[in-house]
């Protein structure tokens, strides 16, 4: 059976517009529904990013805690993850806007890519310095890994003490310029994790499914949502975040192994015991 199952969904990144499709969310208001009707069908964590309200992807302190103080006033238990990937071109200032109160893990990208045509700057001292702030306050760090090479920065992290336990990776797999979706890298990347740890797989556009398919199947977790992909099948736009994770509940459910609720996903994640306090089982 395996350990049990963890969908997270990323809800809005900062690249997809609503040009691209109708529904994707803008304001808090909407990211925070979008997030909502997430949990409602099984997601136990959601991804955030946030956007002006035009659309413009956004790291401001105002807008993450908007969204954070509207999912937790619904009364819901998601973990929250907030982005200090933000989007191509920003500082690394204005990318740390993202950590606000009531946030419980952070992202932590662990190189500079490729990303479609634009470059995603992540040096080295960037990274340590992101990784020093998400400590400082208190967050579980998870990994974002495009590409092989940034395996070794996790292991030099570690090895510099710059990252301790507990964190948490996240092979995203998909972006133009990084490592593709396919069963080959997918097991490299296993295989080459410097220490067993828990990972989650994000598969981008239509490597989205095939890849929760096959995390699931070598006990993985899996990541969705309009961030990664638009369309629930070839051609159909997914009518919001919840279809998609319900597509996810579905495999799943066919893959044989359970799904974790947050209050799992928090135990299996190692998120400090406070954030447990705040939301014991069952609260929500
Ligand atoms: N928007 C991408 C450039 C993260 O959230 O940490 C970066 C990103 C990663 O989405
Ligand atoms: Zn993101």
């Amino acid at each position: 059976m395996g350990e049990k199952a963890i969908v997270t969904c990323a809800v809005v990144g900062a690249e997809v517009t609503r040009s691209q499709s109708p529904a994707v969310p803008y304001t808090p208001e909407e990211i925070a529904r979008a997030s909502l009707d997430a949990w409602r069908e099984g997601a136990a964590v959601v991804h955030l990013h946030a956007r002006h309200p035009d659309g413009r992807p956004s790291q401001g302190s105002a807008h993450f805690r908007e969204i954070v103080d509207r999912i937790r006033a619904a009364g819901s238990d998601l973990v929250i993850q907030c982005s200090t990937g933000g989007a191509v071109g920003m500082s690394v200032d204005e990318r740390l806007g993202s950590l606000v109160d009531g946030a419980e893990m952070a992202t932590l990208n662990m190189g500079t890519l490729n990303f479609g045509d634009d470059v995603f700057v992540n040096s080295r001292p960037d990274i340590v310095r992101i990784a020093g702030r998400i400590r400082e306050r208190g967050l579980v760090t998870e990994c974002e890994i495009y590409d092989a090479g940034m395996l070794e920065t996790l292991r030099w992290l570690l090895d510099k003490g710059h990252l301790a336990h507990p964190y948490h990776l996240q092979f995203v797999l998909g972006v133009p310029g990084g490592m593709s979706g396919t069963e080959r890298n997918l097991r490299f990347l296993v295989e080459g994790m410097p220490e067993p740890a828990h990972w989650t797989v994000a598969g981008i556009g239509r490597f989205e499914m095939p890849m929760a398919e096959l995390s699931l199947k070598m006990g993985g977790h899996v990541r969705v949502g309009l961030e990664d992909n638009l369309f629930l099948s070839k051609g159909v736009l997914a009518k919001g975040n919840h279809e998609l994770v319900a597509a996810a509940v579905r495999m799943v459910s066919l893959s044989g192994r359970d799904l974790a609720t947050p209050a799992e996903a928090r135990r299996i994640l190692e998120l400090p015991s406070g954030t447990m306090l705040a939301f014991p089982e069952g609260s929500a």
